[in-house]
């Protein structure tokens, strides 16, 4: 029967995994929303068949037919939620980040542990785009030997309204942390942010754009531009070095256009946009596993390494140099 969700945060991403789930996705339907902007929730809830909206957490959890919980609210609020719906035993599928520190990461790992099983797949959206994996199954094929080095651009046309330097790590850098462990197999051990003079398009005090160099202990290098205040769009490209070859991704040459003396193609506008296809497919995946009664993709473990990774990074960015990244010992439970 269709898993009944109860989506957590009515914000730009909530809002979208709703739509997505009551029109693209099949196996699920939204139960239940959760918002604090009781005004929002309840416009939400209005358009969807069945769904009831809520102001309390608990209160939603609790509700008939929730069976599973989607986690988007900020950061912050991720722990909180995460415990409630340990709580009630309820499968989740959390955005990105896990959280935004590595103490309240490492405490969910812990309550994941006393669950005894596995509970949590991470939105890490990009591991669903089909041009990154292509990427990872061209690298994992050994064609072009060794990975050395990854070049890596992320682009948006705005920063969020208050994002900090910090939230540039934690919420945007994010993406890359996973995506070089993921595509390389490999941990990071090492991060130095640098800057340069910031963009005359960033907000006074916010550092943008920004470079990030991360080492890992495969010894490869990933770099990271972030550039929050690009203006044109949205755009995020990787390249992979190898010892044979190279390969890169996120050209967007879906379409080419050559008239009246020029050619060229058009940027996205936003990740909503860019990433609309890998949304789809991670939330079915986890809709698919969790009525299978499984837990696959990116999960609390890889939440905790990204957060250990950006607790650095941000150390490395207001103390300057490199830091080094040190993970606690993973436990079997979280075995790959
Ligand atoms: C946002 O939260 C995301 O996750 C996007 O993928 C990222 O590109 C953007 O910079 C973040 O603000």
């Amino acid at each position: 029967s269709s898993l009944g969700v109860a989506v957590i945060g009515t914000g730009r991403m909530g809002a979208d995994h709703v739509r997505r789930i009551t029109e693209v996705t099949s196996g699920a339907h939204v139960a239940a929303v959760v918002d604090l902007d009781t005004d929002r929730a309840e416009a939400i809830a209005a358009g969807v068949d069945g769904c009831t909206a809520f102001a309390d957490l608990a209160e939603a959890l609790t509700s008939p037919g929730v069976d599973a919980v989607l986690v988007a609210s900020p950061g912050p609020a991720h722990e909180a939620a995460l415990l409630a719906a340990f709580a009630h035993d309820l499968p989740v599928l959390c955005e990105k980040p896990l959280t935004p520190d590595t103490a309240a990461a490492l405490r969910l790992l812990e309550a994941e542990q006393r669950l005894g099983h596995r509970r949590v797949q991470v939105g890490f959206m990009r591991r669903h785009d089909r041009e990154y994996v292509r990427l990872k199954a061209l690298l994992d094929s050994g064609e072009l030997g060794r990975p050395l080095m990854l070049h890596n651009r992320h682009r948006n046309p705005e920063n969020p309204p208050g994002f900090t330097s910090a939230m540039a790590i934690n919420d945007s850098v994010a993406h890359e942390m996973d995506i070089t462990r993921w595509l390389l197999g490999q941990e990071v051990t090492a991060v130095t942010v640098l800057r340069p003079r910031p963009s005359g398009n960033a907000p006074e005090g916010l550092a943008d754009p920004q470079f990030v160099v991360l080492e890992t202990d495969g010894g490869a290098l990933s770099d990271v531009e972030i550039y929050l205040n690009a203006r044109y769009g949205y755009q995020v490209q990787a390249e992979a070095v190898c010892e044979h070859g190279t390969a890169r991704i996120g050209d967007g040459h879906g379409l080419l256009v050559t008239a009246a003396g020029r050619w060229g193609g058009t940027v996205t506008p936003g990740y909503l946009e860019r990433f609309e296809d890998a949304y789809d497919r991670e939330v079915q995946a986890w809709v698919d596993a969790t009525r299978r009664g499984e837990v696959t993709g990116p999960g609390t473990w890889d939440g905790y390494a990204v957060a250990a990774i950006c607790e650095a990074a941000v150390r490395s960015q207001t103390e300057g140099g490199r830091v080094e990244v040190r993970l606690v010992d993973r436990p079997d439970f979280y075995a790959v």
